[in-house]
């Protein structure tokens, strides 16, 4: 049985022996369900962020966590030394719903765009016929793909990149939203164009209307991949299955995570047609991961996804949107820039750091968190409902309006 403490003893506990990389609200979390969490002293909380929008059906969703169970029984790990029934299933699933050919499946994010960016290469060299070692990468400027030491190369953001260098050649930088930018950084050893459909950690900015559909002529026009990093606005953040299902358009390569799981276990993936994920280009051994299709996580995401379908957690998420949208749009408060979004991923970009106001929105039981200074972001679970967002608002408009 654990000790008996309480929030400040947790908060100085993880203070002194954990590193301090991130600077949380301190509220401390005990247990939580749906779109609520309760911390070590009993207080209720509306979660507003959902982990970065992983828990996008809600906290420990009953049948996700039943297929955790059940499959923590039987077994857990095979390794890919071997096969499991789990990950088939998973991968035929996968495919039927993106409707792609393949599926590679790993844990974290920042590992499937690692998996996305050694396929765009070795695509590049062995179809293309870039010269071996000379491919080009573009990104956005403002975007966020993870934080291992290659994906902060094409950061723009000095905190996630200074003192982790030297970093790794093969990416170029052009503005996100600038369609002239993209084909004048497009070269013959150009492989592939990489972009958040919306760049989230950003401040939730919106790409102008049109941007993506011309960027992936642009890319087939010159022979260039588009990979779309779905990690976060996947699933039914924004109202759609994908964000880029906004543009209609198909991109080459689709990068999940967060939300393929329900936020209960890390699983990944990157899903495209065989000319990107055939043998071609990942034979036997040349790519992996210990966990990554690993049985259990396996079973979590073909639960997750039957819980986003089955729930209409897509739909949900594009009704609810539009209706936050333009109730935090009647909030006349002084603090207010812009509101922005789409789905249930806003952000309220105020003319201030947003700190000061995420703290008084805890004190009226609201968690959500500033992305870039001034934003607040606004991503609650897709299982939320109208009077659950009404209450949420009224205390936004509470907090902004004194
Ligand atoms: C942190 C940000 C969000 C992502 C997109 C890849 C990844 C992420 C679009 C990597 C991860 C997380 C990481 C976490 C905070 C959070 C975040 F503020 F950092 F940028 F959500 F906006 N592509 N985003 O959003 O996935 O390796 O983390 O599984 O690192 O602080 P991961």
């Amino acid at each position: 049985m654990d000790r008996v403490l309480h929030t400040t003893d947790y908060i100085a506990l993880e203070d002194q022996y954990g590193a301090h990389n991130y600077h949380p609200l301190d509220v401390v979390i005990d247990h939580a369900e749906g779109v609520w969490v309760y911390d070590v002293e009993g207080k209720k909380y509306l979660d507003c962020l959902s982990g970065y929008s992983a828990l996008s059906q809600g906290h420990c969703h009953p049948r996700i966590i039943k297929a955790l169970m059940e499959q923590a029984q039987r077994v857990t790990l095979t390794s890919r030394a071997f096969r499991n029934n789990q990950l088939a299933q998973f991968a035929q699933e996968l495919c039927e719903l993106t409707g792609f050919e393949r599926m590679l499946p790993m844990n974290s994010g920042a590992e499937a765009i690692e998996t996305a960016v050694k396929a765009a290469r070795k695509w590049g060299y062995t179809v293309k016929g870039i010269p071996v070692d000379q491919a080009e990468i573009i990104t956005c400027s403002n975007n966020f793909h993870g934080r291992t030491t290659t994906i902060i190369t094409f950061s723009t953001e000095p905190l996630y990149r200074e003192g982790f260098g030297p970093f790794t050649p093969g990416f170029v930088t052009v503005p996100f939203g600038d369609i002239a930018a993209l084909e004048a950084a497009i070269t013959p050893n150009t492989a592939a164009f990489l972009v958040e459909p919306i760049q989230a950690e950003a401040g939730i900015i919106m790409p102008p209307d049109g941007y993506l559909k011309a960027a992936k002529e642009l890319c087939e026009k010159h022979k260039v991949l588009f990979i779309a990093d779905e990690i976060q606005t996947g699933l039914g953040r924004t109202g759609r299955l994908f964000a880029v299902d906004h543009e209609n358009i198909v991109p080459d390569m689709l990068v999940l995570g967060k939300a393929l799981s329900g936020g209960v276990y890390p699983v990944s993936a990157v899903v495209g047609n065989d000319e990107v994920l055939g043998e071609t280009i990942f034979p036997p051994g040349s790519h992996g991961s210990t966990f990554g299709g690993n049985p259990l996580g396996s079973a979590v995401a073909r639960e997750a996804l039957k819980v986003l379908i089955e729930e209409e957690l897509v739909e949900n998420s594009a009704i609810l949107g539009e209706y936050a949208l333009e109730r935090f749009r009647q909030i006349d408060s002084p603090y207010i820039k812009e509101v922005r979004g789409r789905g249930l991923l806003i952000g309220l970009e105020l003319h201030e750091p947003a700190r000061r106001f995420c703290e008084a929105l805890r004190d009226e039981r609201v968690l959500c968190k500033e992305t870039h200074e001034n934003t607040i972001r606004f991503a609650p679970p897709l299982i939320i409902d109208r009077d659950t967002i009404d209450w949420a608002i009224d205390k936004f408009e509470a907090v902004l309006t004194v």
